[in-house]
């Protein structure tokens, strides 16, 4: 098991295009428990590769949280092969915007086509948070972050909210 640090904007490595995986080998499964250790690590209800460091097509997503269940998905390469019409505004956080929230409109239900965790095809139809987490993710693997969805103006009062953070974090020069 290994917990991987988040990283956090702004950061060059979360606005990269990840490239595609060709084949989910030892390598990439190594990859998917790692994440998903790391998201649980951080109480992330989701984490996509760019966010550990890793510029692959690779996504975790558990949005089973309170139930009895637990249900994660690994997917790479997910695209998104549908999308509803009907619309779903949810308030979004993000492990690499840490304790920032706003209020992100996307499509309510989406069809997903991915890779498992055995290279296997496989299709989803997902709606509700787990529609949104899916949605979030996979704009991680094109280097966009949930703030790129809402106003310049609530965008840059969260990114300046967090790089006031950054800066009562920094260690004070002597
Ligand atoms: O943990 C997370 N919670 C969350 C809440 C609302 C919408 C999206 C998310 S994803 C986020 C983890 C994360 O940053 N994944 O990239
Ligand atoms: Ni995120």
């Amino acid at each position: 098991m290994a917990i991987r640090p988040v990283i956090t904007a702004p950061d060059p490595r979360l606005k990269v295009t990840c490239k595609a995986v060709e084949k989910v080998d030892d390598s990439v499964r190594r990859l998917m428990k790692d994440m998903l250790d790391s998201m649980y690590a951080a109480n992330g209800i989701g984490l996509a590769a760019p966010q550990v460091g890793d510029r692959r097509r690779v996504i975790v997503v558990d949005c089973s949280r309170d139930k009895k269940v637990p249900k994660h998905y690994c997917m790479a390469n997910p695209e998104i092969v549908w999308t509803s019409e009907e619309t779903f505004t949810y308030e979004e956080g993000c492990l690499s915007l840490p304790e920032q929230y706003a209020d992100v409109t996307r499509p309510a239900r989406a069809r997903i086509r991915y890779l498992d965790e055995e290279n296997e095809i496989r299709e989803l139809e997902a709606e509700g948070l787990l529609a949104v987490c899916i949605q979030h993710e996979m704009d991680h693997l094109d280097g966009v972050l949930f703030v790129e969805h809402i106003s310049s103006l609530k965008r840059n009062m969260i990114m300046r909210r967090l790089a006031k953070i950054k800066r009562l974090h920094e260690t004070p020069a002597v």
